[in-house]
């Protein structure tokens, strides 16, 4: 396992050695609780969301607010403040250089905390993510701190507010990425007009906004809790019956006494709300649930009726069955299995069709925004798709909850992209990112597969192991779902796929290579799928392929950045798919992107990525209107869904 790889330029000479690096399988930190805050008879939720007082660090000195104690009092006291929202990314509220700021920033607020909340019972404040890495106060007192974006974090805060008065909540949140954070970055200092400044540079193709991106929450629990729900599935073979595990533990003193056995009371009930199955935990607060003619949870467009949950509700009761908490989380009942040729959902086989996304949109970046979800959930219906890879980092938990709802098949993306300089450190981190993520989404029937890294450096020296230990411990944490990774690199060079259950590749004929060449695209995808179920003979998908594309642009015949370009080199992959199809191993197709995103600034991006098939304002190109074809014809043939109404305008009776 030779890693570190040194160039030395000496006059004539290139020399290479490398330096043996040997990764070893530690352990990381465990997430503990966690569950999304609902309410219920026994907890009471607030949101922390609006507008925020901010101050930007200066950047050449990224800690003087932490030496100087900002947080001790309003940041109003030690610098000028502006006023920022919450949730959304910080970078582009602004008219200056915001959007280039390197390191640390600073947020406050105020709130209440009313009296009734100082009885016999906890506090915790919930961050659903800052990006990347969060310093939490207070009452100008250390809470919490928490490194990684798109993920969410929490700590109990009983004891630090004040009960019937005024609190202050201090964030501080830094955004410098570099080459043991997930995604890895650079910071360098580089030589500007004025003298000197500090440079962020990556990688990987999508703007790195920051700042609170999702909710703050702060919300009660009883004294003695439920603080994890672990939900597994199980089908009988003709789907008639289905068994629902539950496994629940418990934070609180009640929990340690040794004369109180506590107990569940767990309840299922379907979508009007009739109770079908109810069951007593055994001694260890888990059971099964047994649903007779049980509706099973399908992906859109599978059957007529999917995405169905049942709403599980849990009580936690003590020996004398006083209710101590209840917490309810929607169920879908499902089986996944995969083989060398297929997934199945339900034992039927499988065929993606769907989309490489991102979060982001103009003004709030990656900020939480529920008319944005609402409209990409109404364009992903409506051009047919049953599937998207939350690229390249874990996706909100609102979107995750509308995913189960809609019975769109998620591939979730822990944020690991372009992952390479392999060490020990990274290794732990990247680790990290998949137990936070597993541990936040495990109970999601939308969830069918974890995505472990994104482009991934896997031709590298040492990235055989790395992967091996990255994926080994993904199937620790979860055996009820396969694992893959988008991968790049040329199938002879990669090392990462034996540790993989499905392999899906991104490849951008026409475009990167052989730009502008539709007649060198169809064959060399069939070549390349092929060639990477021959290697591995593993379900392939093809996780990525597309070309950007300025809307409004036409030109006949089809020319790099035109609408017509995009909608042939579509045709000219459909073709290749459907040969692959035929094959019985080709599982998916995800075109690269659904929407326009934005990008670091560089000569090959106008204004970002333009290889959505929807503008940045959710609005469709040309493509769009052929895909959707496709995707609904694909729908029609393999799952018998009926067409929409308008899928084909009429042109003459000539045609049908
Ligand atoms: C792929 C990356 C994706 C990029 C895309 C592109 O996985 O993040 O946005 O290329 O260049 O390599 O459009």
């Amino acid at each position: 396992m030779a890693l570190s790889f040194f160039s030395l330029v000496t006059g004539l000479y290139v020399l290479h050695f490398s330096i043996a690096l040997i990764l070893v399988n530690k352990e990381v930190p465990q997430t503990r609780g966690m569950l999304y805050p609902r309410e219920s008879e026994t907890r009471e939720v607030r949101s922390l969301d609006g507008i925020w007082n901010f101050v930007r660090s200066d950047q050449a000195n990224p800690t003087q607010g932490v030496r100087d104690e900002w947080y001790a009092k309003e940041l109003s006291k030690s610098r000028p403040t502006i006023p920022m929202p919450v949730p959304a990314s910080y970078n582009d509220i602004t008219t200056d250089n915001l959007r280039d700021h390197v390191g640390t920033v600073w947020y406050d607020r105020k709130f209440f905390v009313p009296r009734s909340w100082a009885k016999d019972q906890r506090i915790w404040l919930r961050f659903g993510s800052v990006h990347y890495e969060a310093y939490v106060w207070i009452n100008g007192q250390k809470v919490v701190k928490h490194e990684m974006g798109h993920l969410p974090f929490e700590a109990e805060v009983t004891d630090l507010l004040s009960y019937g008065a005024e609190n202050r909540i201090t964030v501080m949140c830094d955004n410098a990425l570099i080459q043991t954070t997930v995604p890895q970055g650079r910071i360098t200092e580089v030589p500007n007009d004025g003298g000197m400044t500090i440079v962020q540079s990556y990688t990987f193709d999508f703007f790195n906004y920051a700042g609170i991106h999702r909710s703050v929450h702060l919300y009660t629990t009883p004294r003695t809790f439920i603080e994890e729900v672990e939900v597994t599935t199980n089908l009988s073979k003709d789907a008639t019956i289905g068994e629902v595990f539950y496994s629940v533990s418990v934070n609180g003193s009640a929990a340690n006494e040794a004369d109180n056995v506590l107990h569940i009371q767990a309840n299922l009930y379907d979508k009007e709300g009739v109770l079908v199955a109810n069951a007593t935990s055994d001694g260890k607060l888990g059971g099964k649930l047994q649903v007779n003619q049980v509706k099973p949870w399908w992906p859109y467009l599978m059957h007529p009726e999917p995405g169905y949950l049942y709403q599980l509700e849990i009580k936690l009761l003590a020996t004398n069955d006083e209710l101590l908490d209840v917490y309810r989380l929607k169920v879908g009942v499902r089986t996944l299995s995969w083989n060398s040729q297929q997934f199945l959902i339900n034992g039927k086989p499988v065929y993606f069709r769907g989309f490489g996304r991102h979060e982001d949109a103009d003004i709030r970046g990656k900020g939480l925004d529920n008319a944005l979800m609402v409209r990409d959930f109404n364009l992903l219906k409506w051009i047919g798709a049953n599937a998207y890879r939350t690229s390249h980092y874990p996706y909100s938990e609102e979107s995750m909850q509308f995913a189960d709802e809609h019975g769109i098949m998620i591939i979730d993306e822990c944020p690991s992209v372009d992952t390479e300089n392999y060490s020990q450190e990274l290794l732990g981190k990247h680790k990290s990112s998949l137990e936070q993520l597993i541990h936040r989404d495990r109970n999601h029937p939308s969830v069918v597969m974890w995505s472990i890294a994104n482009e991934p450096r896997t031709g590298s020296v040492g990235a055989d192991s790395y992967f091996e230990l990255v994926a080994n411990y993904t199937r620790s944490l979860d055996k009820t779902r396969p694992i893959t990774a988008a991968i790049a690199v040329p199938n002879t060079q990669d090392k990462a796929g034996r540790s993989l259950d499905i392999i899906s590749f991104n490849r951008y004929n026409a475009w990167y290579s052989n730009a502008g060449r539709l007649d060198m695209v169809t064959q060399n995808v069939i070549d390349e799928a092929v060639a990477w179920n021959k290697r591995y003979n593993k379900p392939i998908i093809m996780s990525e392929y597309g070309a950007d594309t300025l809307e409004g642009l036409h030109m006949q015949p089809a020319y790099v950045w035109s609408e017509e370009f995009q909608t042939e080199v579509f045709s000219r992959h459909f073709k290749a798919f459907d040969e692959l199809r035929k094959k019985g191993w080709f599982i998916g197709e995800f075109v690269w992107n659904f929407a326009d995103f934005k990008t670091a600034q560089s000569y090959t991006r106008v204004g970002g990525n333009k290889k959505g098939v929807f503008t940045r304002a959710r609005q469709p190109k040309a493509a769009a209107h052929l895909l959707r074809k496709r995707y609904f014809a694909l729908g029609r043939d393999l799952d018998q869904c009926s067409f929409p109404e308008d899928l084909f305008t009429y042109i003459a009776d000539l045609i049908s």
